[in-house]
């Protein structure tokens, strides 16, 4: 890796350019400090062109490997599609580049943990998982406020994750793997603890959904010390992106802040406190999220999810996709120990 000057700002590249990666570089551009975007790339040459208008010093470079092993790369923001991510990640790892991974870290379990591996091989953690909840302002005053004792020992966990649309024919594995794993994730943080079993209910699906996607679909996930988190999953919901979740405790309860109104379709115009998409919903906790990665980039070490957290987030996706073809059977979720690499944080 090219040494940085102490003091320079950390030069981003970010592979990637479609909605994700063109908002992480705004944000970066715009909202970030210590950090410049450097180099992006795109199988889009003209969209990866336009995410940098206007960005001084920033060039398109056609090959995502060839940005990783940019001298004028320091970190490494990876958004393109979620196959590509595990060739990349591994290539950053073995450039020694801090690199920020959107979600899921990779489709299935086992490139996730090829991932650790390498990562132990190393020696340090570089892997960040962009899992922005955890930077979000009401899910870290539940978390805080769980913490102070707030509301005693927790019990219970509602969690609701509705999107306006979903793309026609999502498969209803989607709905696990691309929705609820930020459920997933938040749920485990939360409680500092794993979960060991998720069971999937398929209520009957909305006519308004297009192709043969159950949604909603409603998951009910376990966890090591006997909690119950229910989520509700719901991606065609209409009015709106709406994401909620009250931790219920022995003593009262705690829950993300939100807008108390009728929430429908025909209303969307008229209650402009309903987000229309996690862009604008997770504004602050992405602009949060890059920040930290960034303050830990310059000062080499890793910050958010890690590579062990974006793992076990794929072993419970893939838990819950088997759980979808046995409805009401909970499914176990099987994880190996926790390496040492990733005992503190
Ligand atoms: C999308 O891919 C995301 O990652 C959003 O954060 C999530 O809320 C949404 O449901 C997904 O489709």
């Amino acid at each position: 890796m090219a040494e940085r000057e102490p003091g320079r700002e950390l030069r981003v590249g970010v592979v990637g350019t479609g909605i994700m990666g063109a908002d992480h570089v705004r944000t970066i551009a715009t909202s970030v400090a210590g950090a410049r975007v450097s180099a992006v790339t795109d199988l889009d040459a003209e969209r990866a062109r336009a995410a940098i208008a206007g960005i001084d010093g920033a060039r398109v470079l056609s090959d995502p490997f060839g940005l990783v092993a940019d001298d004028e790369v320091d970190a490494v923001l990876v958004a393109s599609a979620d196959a590509t991510h595990e060739e990349l990640v591994l290539a950053c790892v073995q450039a020694g580049k801090p690199v920020l991974c959107e979600k899921p870290l990779t489709p299935a379990p086992e490139g996730s943990l090829r991932i650790v591996e390498a990562e132990e091989k190393a020696g340090r953690r570089l892997v960040s998982v962009g899992f922005m909840r955890r930077y979000d302002p009401g899910y870290v005053d539940v978390k805080e406020s769980l913490r102070e004792g707030a509301v005693g020992a927790p019990l219970l966990l509602h969690c609701v994750h509705r999107n306006a649309s979903s793309r026609p024919n999502t498969p209803s594995s989607g709905l696990i793997t691309g929705s609820a794993v930020h459920e997933f994730d938040v749920i485990r943080w939360l409680l500092d603890e794993e979960i060991t079993q998720v069971t999937v209910f398929r209520p009957r699906p909305s006519s308004l959904v297009v192709g043969d996607t159950t949604d909603p679909l409603l998951v009910l996930l376990g966890t090591a010390s006997g909690l119950l988190a229910d989520v509700e999953v719901f991606v065609n919901a209409q009015y709106g992106y709406d994401v909620r979740c009250e931790l219920v405790g022995e003593l009262g309860s705690l829950y993300l802040d939100e807008p108390v109104q009728v929430r429908r379709r025909a209303e969307r115009t008229r209650t402009s406190t309903v987000s229309l998409d996690w862009r604008d919903r997770f504004a602050e906790a992405y602009r949060r999220e890059l920040q930290d990665w960034v303050t830990g980039a310059a000062a080499g070490e890793q910050r958010g999810a890690d590579a062990w957290d974006g793992y076990v987030a794929t072993v419970a996706a893939a838990a819950g996709v088997a759980a979808l073809d046995k409805p009401g059977s909970p499914v176990p979720v099987e994880l190996p120990p926790r390496p040492e690499l990733y005992a503190t944080r």
